[in-house]
């Protein structure tokens, strides 16, 4: 059992939050000790959307309220709780579909210019996934070259962006009943960005007063996200820089080397730190980092690039978002790079305790005592060089006041949709048949997808820990994104070894014949759309229903904190996936708002959020979701069976 006091149940990070103690070194874990979230902002009831306001309506402690005092709650400007609440909440899926959407779109740009030769160092890695992609998009390829295929695709991308009418292009990869409910619903995005201004319009001051409305454009921006913006992401990352595949690496922050040149790369985007990749490897680079001492360079990742590289190349964790600070607590990081998204802003201040250079590499993200060396996409090889000869020069500095903690774990990566259906079905039959067939049958109850941050609100990487753990004991396949695939990774939990050791019998069977993890790393929060494209992927395989909402399945964010992390959540609801968040829930300030996103919801997109802060229950309420469907489709009956083979399997072995 985990000490409750305890910020983590991470060693190494228990180790470097003493570190910082005594180095007199402030972290986000003290200042969330010394700041309590407000206790009016964090249930949706403030709004600063004017100049008249901010205005402030939490609901009355301790009494129920009549409906007359619910309706004098109001804003100078009459808006009531419910619309406030559901404001903030839609304004908090702009914010986080603009932020995977606008990486979406950098990658657009990139991809356009490698395909034009205008982006030295790039090329094009995935040809098949390319042509598949140009055969969707009803783009030519005949006799063409990859290049002017690729021009066409990078040109119709970026148009997805700005498109004023008609549907984005991956919706037709959705089930048909799930777009027809879309289409129903009247919430089938437009372009990325007109869905999220429209955001920003409706929640201006004196537009839209009506709850349902308000989130009815949230959920058609948190669709844009997912089956637009991040999907885009996705798909553009894989043809540029290569579909992942299985590969062995390891996490935690005994990845850093004593007597290597130590470079973090920090952040989302992996259209710089792929030319990191390159340049660290460079004899060149290697011949100077020897000429300064070091045995050679080290590359490790936190947060999404860390994903990124890693499901490509890889290239070890160091840690996820609250071990950032500590990463450079360690005193054994020459150089942390960063680009855009989850980047504490106290970074630079953490690392004048130590030497750490940070590098800011985005112009859409500076930051005070950082050194901007600007990623030039033309000319990326040479931006990345310069960064690394930062870090080598800066390796004669580091003082004596190093402590590498020893966790390394080791874990398997690469899991993208393709790894999943080449890998079940085989090279010649690649399908999802064999995962059905064992959903059916019973030996996997269902699927969850277990994704998300970390919040120094809830004890660091717990409950992601405990909540996975629960549910492959009782035979839930896991998939895991962002985050919290590094806080099962360091739990020992994505090694095939963990099937036989946490997770149930069934389960353990198929991943043991398959050679597969119990929990399944697909990559960065945007490869969320992962998730999206594997879960359509069984309806079409056939036998489990004919929607995303029939699907045995069910979605988390334990330990969220981004509104990055409420888009996720709200495009995987309205795609038909139960969905359990826990910390905080942002809407508690409007009964309304709260029981329809709870409830009221399920009847139009035949999915639901729930908010438990217990991981466990939290994962009970998500087999229980699961085992609603399985009855639903019928298939309840096949799991008993299993179970009980297995009890009578056991009983023999007893005699
Ligand atoms: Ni996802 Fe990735 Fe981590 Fe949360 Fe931040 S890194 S985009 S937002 S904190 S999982
Ligand atoms: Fe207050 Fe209305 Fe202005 Fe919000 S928009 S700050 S509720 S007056």
């Amino acid at each position: 059992m985990a000490d409750k006091k305890a910020k983590s149940i991470d060693q190494a990070t228990i180790e470097l939050i003493e570190k910082a103690a005594k180095d007199n070194c402030n972290i986000a874990f003290d200042r969330a000790d010394e700041m309590k979230p407000c206790p009016i902002g964090s249930v949706g009831s403030c709004c600063k959307n004017c100049g008249m306001g901010p205005c402030r309506v939490p609901l009355p402690r301790g009494k129920e309220e009549t409906p007359e005092e619910q309706m004098k709650r109001r804003g100078i400007c009459g808006a009531t709780a419910e619309t406030i609440s559901a404001r903030n909440f839609v304004r908090m899926i702009a914010g986080g579909s603009a932020a995977h959407s606008d990486h979406g779109r950098g990658v657009a740009e990139l991809f356009l210019a490698v395909a034009k030769g205008e982006a030295s160092g790039y090329e094009i890695k995935d040809e098949q996934k390319l042509l598949q992609l140009a055969l969707e998009w009803g783009i030519e390829i005949g006799d063409r070259s990859n290049n002017e295929i690729a021009i066409d695709i990078g040109e119709k991308a970026l148009a997805e962006f700005g498109k004023q009418e008609g549907e984005l292009l991956f919706i037709s990869r959705a089930p048909l009943k799930r777009q027809e409910i879309w289409r129903r619903e009247g919430v089938v995005p437009r372009g990325i960005d007109r869905e999220v201004v429209e955001i920003m319009h409706r929640t201006h001051m004196g537009v839209d007063q009506d709850y349902d409305n308000l989130l009815k454009q949230g959920t058609r921006a948190a669709l844009a996200d997912g089956w637009g913006g991040s999907m885009i992401a996705t798909e553009l990352q894989d043809i540029l820089f290569g579909t992942p595949s299985p590969l062995l690496s390891q996490v935690n922050l005994g990845v850093l080397k004593k007597d290597e040149v130590n470079i973090i790369i920090h952040g989302h985007e992996p259209l710089l730190s792929e030319m990191i990749v390159a340049a660290a490897q460079d004899p060149q680079m290697l011949e100077m980092a020897k000429s300064k001492g070091a045995k050679g360079i080290n590359l490790a990742g936190i947060c999404c690039t860390a994903n990124e590289i890693l499901m490509r190349h890889g290239v070890p964790l160091a840690g996820n978002f609250l071990q950032q600070e500590l990463a450079l607590v360690t005193g054994a990081v020459d150089a942390m790079v960063v680009d855009v998204q989850c980047i504490f802003e106290s970074l630079p201040e953490v690392a004048q305790c130590y030497h750490t250079k940070i590098v800011t590499t985005s112009y859409k993200a500076k930051m005070k005592g950082a050194t901007h060396i600007e990623f030039e996409e033309h000319d990326a090889l040479t931006s990345a060089k310069e960064i690394v000869k930062l870090a080598i020069e800066n390796f004669p500095n580091r003082g004596s006041n190093i402590h590498i903690p020893e966790e390394k774990t080791d874990l398997i990566a690469g899991f993208s949709h393709e790894t999943i259906n080449y890998l079940l079905g085989g090279l010649f039959r690649a399908s999802y048949r064999p995962l059905n067939e064992n959903i059916i049958n019973g030996r996997i109850r269902g699927v969850a997808g277990v994704v998300g941050c970390n919040n120094p609100r809830a004890m660091h990487d717990e409950a992601h820990v405990a909540m996975v753990k629960e549910l492959i004991k009782n035979d839930v396949l896991v998939l895991q994104t962002g985050c919290s695939a590094m806080a099962t990774a360091k739990a020992g939990l994505l090694v095939p070894e963990a099937a036989a050791q946490y997770a149930g019998a069934g389960l353990a069977e198929v991943c043991e014949t398959v050679g597969i993890p119990p929990v399944l790393h697909m990559g960065a929060c945007v490869d969320n759309s992962r998730i999206l494209i594997a879960a359509t992927a069984a309806v079409k395989d056939g036998g489990l229903g004919d929607d995303i909402s029939d699907l045995p399945v069910a979605g988390a964010a334990p330990e969220w904190m981004s509104e990055k992390a409420i888009a996720i959540g709200q495009y995987f609801v309205t795609s038909g996936v139960f969905t359990v968040f826990g910390v905080t829930w942002p809407t508690t300030g409007s009964k309304e708002v709260t029981d329809f996103l709870f409830e009221g919801i399920e009847e139009k997109y035949g999915g639901k959020w729930a908010f438990e802060q217990d991981p466990i229950k939290a994962a009970r309420l998500m087999i229980e979701h699961i085992d609603k469907k399985r009855a639903a489709l019928g298939i309840d009956k096949a799991r008993e069976r299993v179970l009980y083979d297995m009890a009578m399997r056991r009983e023999l072995d007893e005699v």
